[in-house]
């Protein structure tokens, strides 16, 4: 008989895909009868209202003054230990290997060796910081000290093995968005704030950092406008939003263009777009375009990293290679000029992320990872999610 797990989740906070995910899985967990325990730098921000089975332990970072940098990596593991040792916890799943996996086995070695370590790779912390010599060999030993290790995508495990000569078996839980709160929003009534009835929304979502190429956005966008009466509606914020903006000041775009900040409610705002544009450098699964595919949204995107395992090029968006923007803007304007061929894409998107990416589904792999490194035999179902 399978007992109720109780589970420490650690996850960067602050606005990020990891972060949503790690938050959503704890929440799902929660509401299946495991006893959830976040221990974060501060509150993850999808964690919301209170709710049944979920905790909170704020990591609080020793400023005494003979320390230049606040030690925060050693107030985690700290954390970590004293948490799982006040409340029994079976196992730490930590999200984003630096330095959480090092935190979780600093916790570990505290706990004598009985609390089992679970580590989710996202992203950046392979492929930009395991390129990294000064951090190589920590973030290996990270990996290769977990009990279980998941990956968000197939292209991820591959670089991970490649980047840091990794032979240990690496789990495929691909990330999941909650059909209960993805699915397409009403929003007529909104989307007549940011554009004319007869005008198309184009929208990117992201931390807007180099990696996302959101010059690219831009330039996306100007050639789709020249054909297309349209709105390019972004959406979050971070360090090259200035440049940015001068970009389209500059190519006379600034009364086309919506700046939206950072907003909660994906579901909703993503509702609004008939397209989402990611032409990214890097994106080792692509969170926002299972957001956008959930709420029948198409992807014209890039074809980086795992971008490719979530949206069909051709079916559910139209994906090219880096930096192709001409490419990306002619396939932008073919779907938004065909009304048939947008609608076999709205619905293979719909079907697709119910069917593929189901929480009910990937929930039961990450049970069955936590079952597996406790060595409880227990029978978790995988079910099978209708399209
Ligand atoms: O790795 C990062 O850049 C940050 C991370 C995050 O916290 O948002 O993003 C990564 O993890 C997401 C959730 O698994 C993925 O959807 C993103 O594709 C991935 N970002 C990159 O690979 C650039």
């Amino acid at each position: 008989m399978k007992r109720p797990l109780k589970i420490g989740i650690t996850c960067y906070p602050s606005l990020g895909g990891s972060g949503v995910v790690a938050t959503e899985l704890g929440k799902l967990l929660a509401e299946k009868g495991h006893e959830i325990h976040f221990i974060t730098s501060g509150m993850p921000f999808r964690l919301g209202k209170f709710q049944r089975n979920i905790f909170y332990h704020e990591v609080e970072v020793s400023d005494y003054y003979v320390f230049r940098y606040p030690p925060y990596d050693l107030s985690l593991a700290s954390k970590m230990h004293q948490v799982a040792r006040l409340q029994q916890l079976d196992l730490l799943h930590v999200h984003y290997a630096v330095p959480h996996a090092i935190c979780a086995l600093l916790a570990k070695m505290m706990s004598g060796g009985r609390l089992k370590v679970v580590t989710t790779l996202h992203g950046t912390d392979i492929t930009v910081l395991a390129q990294d010599e000064s951090l190589k060999d920590i973030i290996r030993l990270g990996i290769r000290s977990s009990d279980a290790v998941t990956a968000v995508s197939e292209d991820l495990i591959r670089e991970t093995r490649e980047l840091l000569d990794i032979r240990e078996p690496i789990d495929l839980t691909y990330n999941f968005v909650d059909k209960r709160v993805y699915y397409p929003r009403s929003c007529s009534d909104l989307r007549a704030d940011y554009a004319d009835p007869h005008e198309k929304i184009l929208m990117h979502i992201s931390n807007f950092r180099p990696v996302k190429r959101t010059g690219d956005v831009v330039d996306i966008f100007a050639k789709v406008s020249a054909k297309v009466p349209s709105k390019l509606l972004l959406v979050g914020e971070g360090p090259d939003m200035p440049k940015i903006q001068a970009k389209i000041d500059a190519m006379g775009l600034s009364h086309r263009v919506h700046y939206m900040g950072k907003q909660d409610d994906v579901a909703q705002v993503i509702s609004m777009a008939d397209l989402l544009l990611l032409p990214s450098e890097k994106e080792s699964f692509g969170l926002v375009a299972l957001e956008a595919m959930a709420c029948g949204v198409p992807t014209i995107g890039s074809v980086a990293g795992g971008i490719p395992e979530l949206v069909v090029d051709g079916q559910t968006g139209f994906l090219s290679p880096i930096g192709k923007t001409e490419e990306m803007a002619s396939n932008a304007v073919r779907l938004l000029t065909d009304a048939k061929l947008y609608a076999e894409f709205r619905e293979a998107c719909l079907a697709r992320a119910r069917s593929e990416f189901c929480n009910d589904r990937i929930m039961a792999q990450y049970e069955r990872i936590y079952y597996r490194v406790l060595g409880i035999e227990a029978e978790v179902p995988l079910p099978v999610c209708e399209a």
